[in-house]
């Protein structure tokens, strides 16, 4: 809650040019046609996102984010991993990846618009050897995000994972997500009873918080901001759920790196492998992602 923002860099608003240059550890990272994403260690995390189009920042990043351990970036694209939300065995709710410090190295292959970061340690309570790695590049159109973790084992592990998108619009209430007729969803708002998509787009007259199973992956998943006159299709690897949330007025007062007033500007649509949780044999990668590819509706 509360207003503006405190620490960190000041953020700019939904679609203006966005964020005033990265906060102290993090940098732009530059590709094809002018495109940017902002980067930082902390978390892995991709904060902004400028697609070559000029019309603005594509990513929402609150003005109170705070950009340091415990909290995570509120805003950008957290990692949820090896835990979304309560579903997994740690008290942290979204894990440990979205707060942790990466390690930035060299991307692979290497070239513009690349940043890749590696995290292979957590909490005594999470206890299993991993590797994880997040590889991000951003050109023309395009923001693509892609994770990996190895198990060296000894024992399988299961973990679930999402991309928790903050996408920005101009007013929530000319926003809606496409793509999910017909899909049976979660809710999280009702002790995650199971209901089915009915409509043709999500829309929302207040706090919206599910979880959609076996959703479409191939771009038909969109994000449209009809005050910003733009959109934003997702599409995905390996990630069969989209958790779709927005705070609404009460909530945003109870998130102290939230503005009271931000939820009027951003749009979360998550992509995750979160029913059921995946399971990693001993000695096995899993890779997942998505591709971001922002247009207008002009
Ligand atoms: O986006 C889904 C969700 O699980 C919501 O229930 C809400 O808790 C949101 O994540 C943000 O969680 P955070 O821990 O970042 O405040």
């Amino acid at each position: 809650g509360g207003g503006g923002g405190a620490g960190g860099m000041a953020a700019g608003g939904a679609g203006g040019a966005g964020w005033e240059g990265p906060p102290a550890e993090g940098r732009w990272v530059g590709g094809a046609g002018g495109a940017r994403a902002g980067v930082c260690e902390h978390g892995a995390h991709v904060c902004a996102w400028e697609p070559a189009d000029g019309a603005g920042g594509r990513l929402f990043l609150s003005a109170r984010a705070a950009y340091a351990p415990p909290r995570a970036i509120r805003g950008g694209v957290p990692l949820c991993w090896p835990q979304f939300s309560d579903l997994g065995p740690l008290a942290s709710q979204h894990g440990f990846a979205r707060n942790s410090r990466w390690e930035a190295v060299e991307p692979a292959p290497p070239g513009p618009g690349a940043a890749s970061f590696v995290l292979r340690e957590g909490p005594p309570e999470w206890g299993r050897p991993f590797q994880a790695r997040l590889d991000v590049r951003v050109g023309g159109q395009d923001l693509d995000i892609a994770f990996q973790v190895a198990n060296p084992g000894p024992e399988a592990m299961e973990f679930t994972f999402a991309l928790h998108t903050y996408f920005a619009v101009d007013d929530v209430a000319g926003a809606r997500v496409e793509g999910l007729q017909g899909c049976r969803y979660l809710d999280s708002l009702r002790e995650r009873a199971e209901c089915t998509e009915a409509e043709e787009a999500v829309t929302f007259r207040g706090e919206v918080d599910r979880i959609y199973l076996d959703t479409p992956s191939r771009g038909e998943l969109r994000v449209v901001d009809g005050a910003g006159g733009r959109a934003v299709r997702i599409l995905k690897r390996n990630l069969p759920d989209a958790v779709v949330w927005n705070p609404w007025e009460e909530k945003s007062r109870r998130m102290g790196d939230f503005g009271d007033d931000e939820y009027h500007r951003m749009v979360c649509v998550e992509a995750g492998a979160i029913q059921p949780p995946v399971r990693l044999e001993a000695g096995a990668t899993w890779q997942a992602g998505q591709t971001l590819r922002a247009e207008s509706l002009s």
